[in-house]
């Protein structure tokens, strides 16, 4: 099938890193700490990410690849004075310090819905598309991903007249940003001006926050990403998450929202003020041409699907999507099949005819899911007017060729058993700086990691 024309959402996946592991790093998210410390299958993973990205593909949908980030990331165990050659640093990180060890070995780079905040063009003031990374200042493991993802936008979306590309803002407890996971573009069409809704876990006020949990995402750090994107203060608005359901390990917004064109599909629990959300949404979405799409507000009950059910099969986590013939399809994870009540409600979404939503697609991601990443996790997403997409480096599609090299690549690298210990063998690292060095060609990237520089 062919890539539609026009304006399109294009589908940024992450690619799993070669040392894919379970360390159990993430507070606050439920399925890092229960699966801390279990073999992963790092080859498994990847494979599996790269199957939703090849499905996506197949229906037409515009599906980019993101690369992995280099892990153990051995300048950052440096800076945290481990000194030596590699395999001395490797080694004295691990009998010294094993937990920074995993905090630098992780291949959290792979949920992009945490790369960055992306605006598109036909929102911005000055008409291009803007990249702000995050600087996911909560967990040390991730805190050391801005840099090089970065590095790899720029990479990827190298044409200055069309894509702007900020810094991270500065990585403090005010200003904690995760990125997409906490960001919704809702439109009557792809091309159309969009709203976009930023959700915060904490403001710097008295404001309730969760208790048990961090709150990772600011509301300073929302309003300076929609100051730099420069977006209509009347078409943005910020709405605080429940502090409760961030307590019962709703770590990111995605993880009980999911927004796609006109549709948002959210939990009766995910916000503070979902009533004043609802409002702005049907005020503000409404398009001038007469073609526009009306908004679509779903509301999931706690009495049809528990947030603790929610938060264990991701159902909100899964992608909405819209192939080229304008139909909408839910991508799913394995799990929501696991539990009926999450089921069922996916069953009646997909039957009700006063919405959109034509079917779902189930992926098996449970490599990711382990640690709390499902389909959404994985991706980052970017709308493109048509000239837009065509300034990609184009090597980054997926499509069938790309998809048989970077299945045998990863077969060549990966190894399909890994656990901490592991971390320190110095041949882990040779394997997947072989396997990143390879990857750099394979996607036109040039010299995007420090081993390369
Ligand atoms: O930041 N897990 C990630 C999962 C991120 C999911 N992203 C979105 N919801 N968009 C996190 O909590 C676990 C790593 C470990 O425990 O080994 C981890 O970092």
């Amino acid at each position: 099938m062919s890539i539609a024309r026009g304006t399109v959402e294009a589908n940024f996946d992450g690619l799993v890193g070669p040392t894919h592991n379970y360390a159990g790093l993430a507070m606050g998210n439920v399925a890092s700490a229960k699966n801390a410390e279990q073999p992963s299958d790092p080859r498994g993973a990847v494979l599996q990410g790269l199957a939703k990205m090849k499905a996506l593909a197949d229906l037409g949908m515009a599906q980019g690849v993101l690369p992995p980030q280099e892990r153990p990331h051995i300048p950052s165990l440096k800076r945290l004075g481990f000194s030596g050659r590699d395999a001395d640093v490797l080694r004295k990180a691990h009998s010294e310090a094993p937990a920074l060890l995993a905090a630098m070995a992780s291949a959290s780079s792979m949920w992009t819905a945490n790369a960055a905040t992306v605006s598109p063009s036909m929102d911005c003031a000055d008409g291009r598309v803007h990249f702000t990374p995050a600087n996911l200042a909560t967990h040390l493991h991730r805190a050391i991903e801005p840099e090089t993802t970065a590095r790899a936008l720029r990479a990827i979306f190298t044409d200055d007249k069309r894509f702007v590309h900020h810094e991270a803002l500065p990585a403090t407890p005010q200003m904690g940003d995760e990125g997409a996971a906490n960001h919704t573009r809702l439109c009557s069409d792809y091309g159309a001006p969009g709203l976009e809704l930023f959700v915060y876990g904490a403001a710097g006020d008295d404001s309730p926050r969760p208790q048990k949990y961090p709150a990772r995402q600011t509301l300073a750090a929302s309003e300076a990403v929609a100051r730099l994107h420069q977006l209509d203060p009347s078409r943005r608005y910020f709405a605080q998450q429940k502090p409760e359901v961030i307590d019962q390990g709703v770590f990111h917004n995605d993880v009980i929202a999911v927004g796609n064109r006109e549709v948002l599909l959210y939990h009766e629990q995910a916000f503070t003020d979902k009533k004043a959300i609802q409002d702005w949404v049907r005020r503000c979405l409404r398009g001038s041409s007469v073609s526009a799409r009306e908004p679509v507000l779903l509301e999931i009950k706690d009495s049809e699907v528990p947030v603790e059910d929610a938060v264990h099969s991701y159902l909100f986590n899964s992608q909405l999507i819209c192939p080229p013939d304008g139909s909408m399809w839910i991508v799913a994870a394995h799990e929501c099949e696991e539990r009926p009540r999450v089921w069922a409600a996916i069953q009646r979404l997909v039957e009700d005819p006063a919405n959109p939503i034509a079917g779902v697609k189930v992926f098996d991601l449970r490599q990711s899911m382990r640690n709390g990443g499902g389909p959404a996790c994985l991706r980052l997403r970017v709308v493109l007017a048509e000239a837009e997409r065509a300034a990609v480096n184009p090597k980054i599609w997926m499509n069938d060729a790309l998809y048989t090299r970077l299945t045998a690549w990863a077969n060549k690298y990966y190894r399909d058993r890994l656990v901490l210990a592991d971390l320190a063998d110095p041949t882990l690292l040779d394997e997947s700086r072989g396997a990143l060095d390879e990857l750099t060609q394979i996607l036109g990237l040039g010299s995007l990691y420090d081993f390369q520089r």
